[in-house]
């Protein structure tokens, strides 16, 4: 055991070693509930790493049971999230139009450690949004009060089965079936969903073609498809219609137990309008692409944390990482994307709060909130996922050899980011989906993202070049080339702040 041995670099808490998420805060919180936040957020430091999930399909007698297995580590993260309110804080609404803020500081710092369990907790935090805007009274008392639910032998999560093989993107060639029971005063729904997230959810949200119950004809194409909701398991825990074809072997996210799942004759409660399906399910996709912003930025929080404590430690030609000027360009540029995604996600994230919690025919909310996130959330989700993968690599790259060990951590983590970029829709679709927005607003919605660009510059003591900047794309040119310069200077001043 004789030579040199690296000095370990461990981040210790990604909320106080960065000072960028309390200055988020700080900005968009008023004191006194950011102090509260801080405070929790400092609190909430548990780690867990969970075991990938199995599939029992048979027990010894030849049996079909279809049993998954998850691990405790799992199981405990689904107590942590109930305990901790994860989901419950947004619809408690204690800090009104700032609840949502407060509730995506703390996922941020839940998330890195939760094993992926953030998936399952975005899919049950928009089955509560839909319910909470589309559902029946009854699903609102039965199970939007567990979905928000701080108790955790109440709290139940939810899954959002869409995608079929003929179509994740298209979800219009669903093939999946839903028929009217008369017996048991509820729809009746076959099919085969070809990717489950959360097959150990306790609901699901799902889409299937309906049956007119008078006629029994059919529509084609996404306008025959309604919402449905429906328990995966009745209370012996019995699969409720549902056979677990097999489980999916994953490039990466290998803790989430996803499943192809094949329905028969499910028992579902159908969920808003006939045939609005898309439309009603959008109100989930809105929430969870706001997620994926979300989980990207703590995703590239991590990054650069890892790589600057690592620059504090390796010595290269005679001198620390952190004073060579070509890897403190690199770093200066992992930190501003970082920064970047932290504004614009936290950007996102208030005005969803404020849509949730505010009077919508405020002029804030109704002709600046609404239209403006509907053509952010598409663009956040992107643009957080494409420069989150693009961050792993770089952050492996710090690492040297030693990144590119599983043992690092930096393989996995770079495999479980690179999802962001496919699920709650790809860059293609969500770029088509930007293009719907403008269509549906004629055009006023870029015109609305173009007058909030420039009257967040306007107060700002702007220099020169970003006033006299002819064109939004000129002046974006002019800001970036700026805080290029300014990340340097910033990220040297931590670098020796911390050292
Ligand atoms: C920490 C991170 C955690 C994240 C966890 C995630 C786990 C993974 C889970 C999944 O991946 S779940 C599956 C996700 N699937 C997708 O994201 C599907 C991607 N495809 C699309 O988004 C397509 O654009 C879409 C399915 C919506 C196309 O459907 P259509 O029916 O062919 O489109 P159409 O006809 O343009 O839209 C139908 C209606 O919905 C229109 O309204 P109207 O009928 O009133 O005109 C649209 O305006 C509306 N719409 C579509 N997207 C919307 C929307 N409304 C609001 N928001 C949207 N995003
Ligand atoms: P396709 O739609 O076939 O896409 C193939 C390519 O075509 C892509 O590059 C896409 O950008 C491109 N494309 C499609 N349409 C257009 C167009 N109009 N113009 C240009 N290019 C286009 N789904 C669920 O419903 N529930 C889940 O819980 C769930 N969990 C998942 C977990 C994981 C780990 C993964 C990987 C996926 C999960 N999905 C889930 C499925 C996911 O949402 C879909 O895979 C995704 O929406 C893409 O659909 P697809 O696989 O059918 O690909």
């Amino acid at each position: 055991d004789v030579g040199f041995k690296q000095d370990v670099p461990e981040v210790q808490n990604t909320f106080l070693e960065d000072p960028v998420m309390i200055s988020v805060l700080e900005r968009l919180l008023p004191s006194k509930i950011c102090e509260w936040a801080n405070t929790e957020g400092a609190a909430l430091t548990e780690r867990m790493e969970a075991d990938q999930p199995k599939l029992r399909q048979y027990d010894s007698w030849c049996r079909r049971v279809d049993e998954l297995l998850v691990t405790d580590a799992w199981k405990k993260q689904k107590e942590i999230a109930a305990r901790e309110g994860v989901v419950a804080i947004a619809y408690e609404r204690k800090y009104g139009e700032y609840s949502r803020i407060y509730q995506m500081a703390k996922l941020m710092l839940w998330t890195s450690g939760a094993g992926l369990y953030s998936c399952p907790i975005a899919m049950t935090d928009g089955c509560a949004r839909v319910i909470e805007v589309s559902g029946t009274q009854e699903m609102k008392d039965q199970v939007y009060t567990r979905l928000t639910s701080r108790d955790p032998k109440v709290f139940i999560t939810s899954g959002q089965w869409m995608t079929e093989r003929p179509g994740g993107s298209d979800v219009g060639r669903t093939e999946t079936q839903a028929v009217w029971n008369e017996d048991l005063k509820s729809w009746s729904i076959s099919g085969f969903k070809w990717f489950s997230s959360a097959t150990d959810a306790d609901v699901t949200m799902l889409l299937a073609r309906t049956h007119d119950p008078a006629s029994g004809s059919m529509r084609e194409g996404s306008k025959g498809l309604s919402l449905y909701l429906a328990n995966v398991r009745d209370e012996q825990g019995k699969l409720n219609g549902v056979r677990i074809h097999r489980l999916k072997d994953k490039v990466g996210t290998k803790a989430l137990p996803t499943a192809e799942l094949e329905l028969n004759n499910m028992v579902a409660q159908q969920v808003g309008a006939n045939y609005r399906g898309v439309k009603n399910i959008s109100d989930i996709l809105n929430i969870t692409r706001v997620y994926c912003g979300m989980g990207c930025t703590a995703a590239m929080q991590r990054f650069v944390l890892g790589a600057k404590e690592y620059a504090r430690r390796r010595e290269v030609f005679g001198n620390l990482l952190k004073n060579q000027p070509l890897h403190l360009a690199t770093l200066a540029s992992m930190e501003l994307q970082y920064r970047a995604s932290s504004q614009f996600t936290f950007f996102c994230v208030a005005m969803l709060g404020r849509i949730e919690s505010l009077d919508n025919n405020l002029p804030q909310v109704k002709d600046h909130d609404i239209p403006l996130l509907r053509l952010l959330t598409p663009i956040l989700k992107v643009w957080s996922a494409k420069h989150a993968f693009a961050m792993s690599q770089e952050a492996m790259e710090a690492f040297g050899g030693q990144g590119y060990m599983e043992e690092t951590g930096l393989g996995r983590a770079m495999r479980d980011v690179l999802v962001n970029t496919i699920w709650e829709g790809t860059t293609n679709v969500l770029s088509l989906d930007v293009l719907r927005v403008m269509a549906e607003t004629g055009g006023d919605a870029l015109e609305l993202f173009n007058k909030t660009v420039r009257g967040i510059i306007a107060p700002l003591k702007a220099p020169e070049w970003a006033k006299s900047a002819k064109s939004l794309e000129e002046c974006l040119v002019q800001i970036s080339s700026h805080f290029n310069k300014y990340a340097t200077l910033e990220t040297r001043t931590l670098l020796e702040a911390s050292a």
